[in-house]
Formats: C-alpha cells, sequence, structure tokens
C-alpha cells in the first residue's frame, strides 16, 4: 500500500485518501455493533501522567506486583511500546450482565450482610474479558483495515505495560473518579478499557470533564481504606490485590475487613453515584456461570482442585489457581464464623485442615480462631 493511499502519518489528508472524520464516524458505528459502549481517540503523549506513576511506584503502593514496575515509564509511552503508534483508540465495553435489575447495587451491598454467601466480583462471574475485548477489537482492526487497507496497530486490553486510565480519560470517554477508575455520565464505571495501537493521525477526542465534586462516597465505602487520598490507591490494601493479585499470606490485620468477598471487590464502584447510570451488556459473555453468584461459601470449598479447574475453564478466575482461591475462601469462612458461630463453617474448615499446605492451614487455623 502506497502512503498516499491511506491517512497520513504525519496527519495531513493526502489526495484520495478516506476523510479522516468519515472515517471515525464509521469506526465508532462499527464499534457500537462489536458491543463497545464508547470509543474516544487520544495522542500518545501522557508525560504529566509520569510523576503520578513515579509516585505511586516509589511508594511501593504496588506491593507485589513487579510487571507494575519492571516497565518504568514505558507504562506512559505507547510509542515505546509499539514504535509508529501515533494515536490510541480506546474503548469501552460495559459488564453487567444482559437484564440486570435497576436495583442491582442494591441486590449486591445486601450480598455482604449473608456471610455465608460467597461473593464473587460483578466483572468476574462470566466469560475471561480479556479474551472477549481483545478479539473484538482486533474485528474493528480487521474492518478498519478492509476500508482502507492494511495499516500498523495492535490490540490490548489489561494485557500491555500501558495507564489505560489515562489514555481513555484523554480520548473524553470519561473522567477519572477519586476511587482511580474512569467513569462516565452516562455509564458509570462498570465497564472494561481496551485499546487499539495504530500508525494512522485521526482526529483526536477531547477529555471530558471530570464531575466528582465534592463527593468521597468511594473513599469511605472502601472496607480495607485502600484509597489513601482522594486519586491515590494503596494497591496493597486493596481486597481486590489481595484476592487477585496477591501469592502468599493475607495480612491478618485486613482480613477480618474482606468479609465474604472472595475474589475482587465492587465496594467503591457500588458506592458511586454515577453507577446508577451503568449499562449491560449487549453480549451473552458476561452471563452469570453457575457458581459465580449466590453460591454458599461451602459450596465452593466443596470444590477440589479438578473441580475449580473445570469450573473456571475460561473465566478470570481461573488464573488465580486453587490454593489462593481456598486461601480467599479460608478467610472469608473465618469472617462468617465470627459473625454466626454457625459450626458448620467450623467443622469444614478443621476437616480441611490436616490435607492443607502450609499457608493454607495458617489461614484456616486463623479462621477457626476468630471464635472460641
Ligand atoms: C494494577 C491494576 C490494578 C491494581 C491497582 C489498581 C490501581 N488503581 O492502580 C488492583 C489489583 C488493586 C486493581 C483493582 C481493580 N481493578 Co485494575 N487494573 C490495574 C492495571 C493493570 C494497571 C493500573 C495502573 O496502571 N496502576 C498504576 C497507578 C500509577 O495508576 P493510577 O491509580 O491510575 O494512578 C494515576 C493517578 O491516580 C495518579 N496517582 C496515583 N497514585 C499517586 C500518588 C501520588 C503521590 C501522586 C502525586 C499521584 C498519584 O497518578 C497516576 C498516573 O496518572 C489496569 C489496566 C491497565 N493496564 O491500565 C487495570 C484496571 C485499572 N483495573 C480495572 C478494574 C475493573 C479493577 C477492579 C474494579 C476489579 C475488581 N472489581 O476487583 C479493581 C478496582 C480497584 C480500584 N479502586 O482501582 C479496569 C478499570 C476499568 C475502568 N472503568 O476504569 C482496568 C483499566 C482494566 C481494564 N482493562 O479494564 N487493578
Ligand atoms: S476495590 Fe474494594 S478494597 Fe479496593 S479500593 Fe475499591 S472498595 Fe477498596
Ligand atoms: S463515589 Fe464520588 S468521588 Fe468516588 S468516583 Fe464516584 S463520584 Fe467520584
Amino acid at each position: 500500500m502506497k502512503d498516499d493511499e491511506r491517512i497520513a502519518r504525519d496527519g495531513r489528508t493526502p489526495a484520495g485518501a478516506p476523510d479522516p472524520d468519515r472515517l471515525v464516524v464509521r469506526v465508532r458505528e462499527w464499534a457500537r455493533e462489536l458491543g463497545f459502549s464508547q470509543i474516544g481517540i487520544a495522542d500518545v503523549h501522557l508525560a504529566t501522567a509520569e510523576p503520578g506513576l513515579l509516585a505511586w511506584l516509589e511508594a511501593g503502593f504496588h506491593g507485589s506486583m513487579q510487571y507494575m514496575a519492571a516497565h518504568g515509564l514505558r507504562r506512559a509511552r505507547p510509542a515505546e511500546l509499539v514504535p509508529g503508534t501515533v494515536r490510541v483508540i480506546s474503548v469501552a465495553m460495559p459488564y453487567l450482565p444482559q437484564g440486570t435489575a435497576p436495583g442491582w447495587r442494591d441486590d449486591e451491598r445486601a450480598r455482604q450482610h449473608q456471610p455465608g454467601e460467597a461473593v464473587i466480583s460483578v466483572y468476574a462471574r462470566g466469560r475471561d474479558y480479556h479474551k472477549v475485548v481483545r478479539a473484538r477489537l482486533q474485528h474493528l482492526a480487521d474492518r478498519l483495515a478492509a476500508e482502507i487497507g492494511p495499516f500498523g496497530h495492535r490490540v490490548f486490553c489489561d494485557s500491555a505495560p500501558v495507564l489505560e486510565v489515562e489514555l481513555a480519560g484523554r480520548a473524553g470517554l470519561g473522567w477519572r473518579g477519586k476511587h482511580t477508575l474512569l467513569l462516565d455520565r452516562s455509564a458509570g464505571s462498570m465497564f472494561f478499557l481496551g485499546e487499539l495501537f495504530v500508525d494512522l493521525a485521526l482526529p483526536v477526542d477531547a477529555p471530558a470533564e471530570p464531575h466528582c465534586g465534592r463527593c468521597s462516597a468511594c473513599i469511605d465505602a472502601c472496607p480495607t481504606a485502600a484509597i489513601v487520598a482522594p486519586y491515590r490507591l494503596d494497591a496493597r490494601r486493596c481486597i481486590s490485590y489481595l484476592t487477585i493479585e496477591h501469592d502468599g499470606p493475607i495480612p491478618v490485620e485486613l482480613r477480618a475487613a474482606m468479609g465474604n468477598r472472595i475474589y475482587g471487590c465492587d465496594d467503591c464502584q457500588l458506592a458511586c453515584p454515577w453507577n446508577k447510570y451503568a449499562r449491560t451488556s449487549t453480549l451473552a459473555d458476561f452471563e452469570v456461570r453457575p457458581g459465580m453468584s449466590g453460591a454458599t461459601l461451602l459450596q465452593l470449598w466443596a470444590w477440589d482442585e479438578a473441580g475449580f479447574l473445570r469450573r473456571t475453564e475460561g473465566s478470570p478466575i481461573r488464573r488465580i489457581g486453587h490454593a489462593r482461591w481456598r486461601r480467599n475462601l479460608a478467610v472469608a469462612i473465618g469472617n462468617a464464623w465470627r459473625e454466626t458461630g454457625d459450626a458448620v463453617l467450623a467443622e469444614a474448615l478443621r476437616a480441611a485442615r490436616d490435607g492443607a499446605d502450609a499457608l493454607l492451614a495458617e489461614h484456616i487455623d486463623w479462621a477457626l480462631a476468630q471464635r472460641a
């Protein structure tokens, strides 16, 4: 393909190339057909985000997520990650399952007061989003290539060292909330982000205005005080980190606050008033799978490793492995035991104590000690 047959990389529109504004209108239509609720375009200059990234790393807020430190400032430099990139197309994909009731936030909060129930974060109840978002972004790239011819691109969703929230904010998909996630007036924050890095100088969008104002509901709602200041998250305290990313023992002082949350956490998002506008997915991929909502802690505790692997096939939960899954459940069962005194819980813990490895055994002992 000759240069004059496509949108020029330096931003000029050569004779015969499609009009970039009209092309972007088409791209938006395709994105909607593919299940994306929002789409926007930004350039690759994230220099103003670099001090925040460095401060976050220097404070040690990434804990044991070595992959966050490994790439340093490359996270804020998309053109170093994929040479030739001049624009990033960011997309949002809502993940509330189809048919979610308008009162879903109250329903989710009510679960936390059912100590025997296992609470898995909403985003993780269906198919692994990495695959869904990446596959659909690749479709988007293919449609664009069919229109303008081959072009340089890469698709990402949580898969590259890149500041996705920053990019999406600059592309006008929403603003960064005080809980650090991206949110939008018409979509809340219950969506995933993904990106298409392109070597096409498409017109960029304007960033969205922030609308948190004086609200601090997410900060107040966080069970472990992980949002240490507006826009600053100490991941080491975040239940999402503790249950998903963190290997090894869960700090004892944070265990009680985890309640019955065994995979991820939604509290800061449930508290956010803008999430009354959260959208449901147009895709069946995020439908709730069996066992992922409404199951009891003891039902999930009964899954052996083979059962865990079978039931989490294609789910994001699979990647934490059975050992971390059991560790998380032991903490939640300990919390339920403290709260209810239901002897069946203590029995189930004791029955598993003998065959447990050192990590699980320590968590079981802690759990049993929650009540005399
Ligand atoms: C690492 C990570 C985590 C970590 C850390 C989260 C975090 N806020 O950093 C943990 C495991 C805790 C986590 C949890 C969750 N995550 Co996460 N996570 C990521 C990941 C891979 C990187 C985020 C990152 O770069 N963090 C680094 C810090 C530096 O970034 P930051 O908080 O945005 O900080 C900026 C500013 O706040 C400021 N700043 C921060 N600290 C400080 C300190 C000082 C002193 C200063 C001056 C400035 C400053 O500067 C920074 C740069 O601008 C992204 C995917 C990606 N590649 O971007 C997904 C991502 C952010 N996560 C996502 C989701 C869905 C979640 C959960 C909701 C999952 C769940 N239900 O359990 C929770 C929400 C917790 C929360 N409130 O953030 C989505 C968010 C979608 C959206 N609507 O925004 C993403 C985008 C994944 C995706 N592709 O969809 N996550
Ligand atoms: S996900 Fe949960 S623990 Fe993490 S910051 Fe939000 S409310 Fe706090
Ligand atoms: S709860 Fe309030 S402060 Fe937090 S993100 Fe939502 S609007 Fe912003």
